[in-house]
């Protein structure tokens, strides 16, 4: 049964409270351990968060896009690395079968993916296939019954938790028709991953390299047709920034709390710095930012659930909205002053984490590229 709107009101109010009371006071420990606690883990399993967009037929519980992103703002609002945990499942990971699996891949796998008890990740890029994910050089030799797979993959996240991955690899000739998407168990022989890289941000959030030497990946394991994996990949990829758009708004918005607490509270010249016009521009530009993409990525989630195309309006959050945010976590730094730049308050940690939204998921020139072919196609 799909959830009534009581029941993704209580949803979204239980996640509003975990967020506020179980996961902020742990932001600090999960910066300094790289790591998510794994009893958090299990509360997110036990609250059904592995599986938001996962159909209630396979066991997840199937929201449309537009409730995804309203838990999405308020997962925004404390470190992405908690996000990170399941975001995979939620979006890229699992998509490519959601969009393309056939019934028998969807009824071996989405179950387990809803309830967490499989880790997904999504491998396209490369160490020489970035921006270019057309160009990715990964192999899949057809065997009889079977691919074999052989390549390297960069920088994938949650790799060294997945059991699962969604693999692009060439099965054809250059450019994008030749990819074909695959569903690879990680226990495969000739799997490996490598170890975790360290990074500006994000710490409890992991990526790491995988390497495939002549895995043997059984050919009923391919999603959709020969030659179908750039569309499929892109297809999740509209969907991801635009999960993606809504973590960045969330989090723009938990900076503005943050800013407007700290200048109420801060006194200097003899009185709380909200006082001065100067704060004052620079909490009138955040709030803009923070409602701008938010009403942004509620509009392109609200299309897409009429079922119209948001390739342009997912490219046009995920950039507007990633930006947003870096200037928005830029003049937090400058409000809490000596304070921002200090780790004991936590802005200079957000201020790291959230460079890499524009990023990941298609840089900000990968968004205007996007947005501008899509304008030029649609004449205005
Ligand atoms: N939905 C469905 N199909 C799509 C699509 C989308 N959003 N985007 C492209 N396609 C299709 C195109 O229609 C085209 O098919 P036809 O030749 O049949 O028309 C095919 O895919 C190739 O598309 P295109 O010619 O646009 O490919 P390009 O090589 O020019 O690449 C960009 C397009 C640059 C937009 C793409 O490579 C990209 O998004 N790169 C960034 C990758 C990224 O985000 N990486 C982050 C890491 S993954 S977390």
């Amino acid at each position: 049964m799909p959830l009534d709107a009581d029941s993704f009101d209580l949803l979204l109010e239980t996640v509003r409270r975990y967020v506020a009371e179980r996961l902020r006071p742990l932001e600090a420990r999960v910066a300094d351990e790289d790591e998510v606690p794994d009893e958090v883990v299990r509360e997110m399993r036990d609250m059904g968060l592995f599986g938001l967009s996962i159909p209630e037929e396979y066991g997840g519980l199937g929201l449309n896009m537009t409730e995804e992103i309203r838990v999405a703002f308020e997962l925004g609002r404390t470190t992405p690395a908690f996000r990170s945990v399941f975001g995979t499942n939620v979006g890229i990971g699992s998509q490519g079968l959601v969009i393309a699996g056939s019934d028998a891949q969807r009824a071996q796998w989405l179950p387990r993916i809803a309830s967490g008890e499989v880790i997904t990740s999504f491998a396209l890029t490369e160490p020489g296939a970035g921006s270019d994910s057309a160009s990715v050089t990964t192999r899949a030799i057809r065997d009889g019954g079977s691919y074999r797979l052989s390549g390297a993959k960069r920088f994938i996240t949650n790799a060294d938790k997945a059991s699962l991955f969604t693999v692009m690899a060439r099965t054809g000739g250059p450019g994008a028709k030749g990819v074909s998407a695959f569903l690879v168990p990680a226990d495969l022989p000739g799997l490996c991953v490598g170890r975790p890289e360290r990074k500006m941000g994000q710490q409890g959030a992991h990526v790491c390299d995988v390497t495939f030497d002549d895995v043997p990946v059984p050919a009923a394991n391919r999603l959709g047709e020969d030659g179908e994996g750039f569309r499929i990949a892109m297809q999740v990829l509209d969907r991801g920034r635009l999960h993606i758009a809504a973590v960045c708004t969330g989090i723009a918005e938990r900076l503005v709390a943050d800013s407007v607490a700290y200048a109420q509270a801060r006194s200097q010249f003899g009185k709380p710095i909200a006082d001065f016009q100067l704060i004052q521009a620079m909490i009138a530009d955040s709030k803009t930012d923070a409602m701008a993409a938010r009403s942004l990525v509620l509009d392109a989630a609200e299309q897409k659930d009429r079922g119209e195309p948001i390739t342009l309006e997912a490219a046009a959050a995920k950039y507007f909205a990633s930006e947003a945010v870096g200037r928005v976590a830029d003049r937090a730094v400058q409000i809490f002053g000596g304070a921002g730049y200090v780790a004991d308050y936590g802005i200079e940690r957000l201020y790291r984490d959230v460079r890499l939204f524009r990023i990941y998921e298609g840089t900000s020139q990968i968004q205007q590229l996007v947005i501008a072919r899509e304008t030029l196609k649609r004449g205005g």
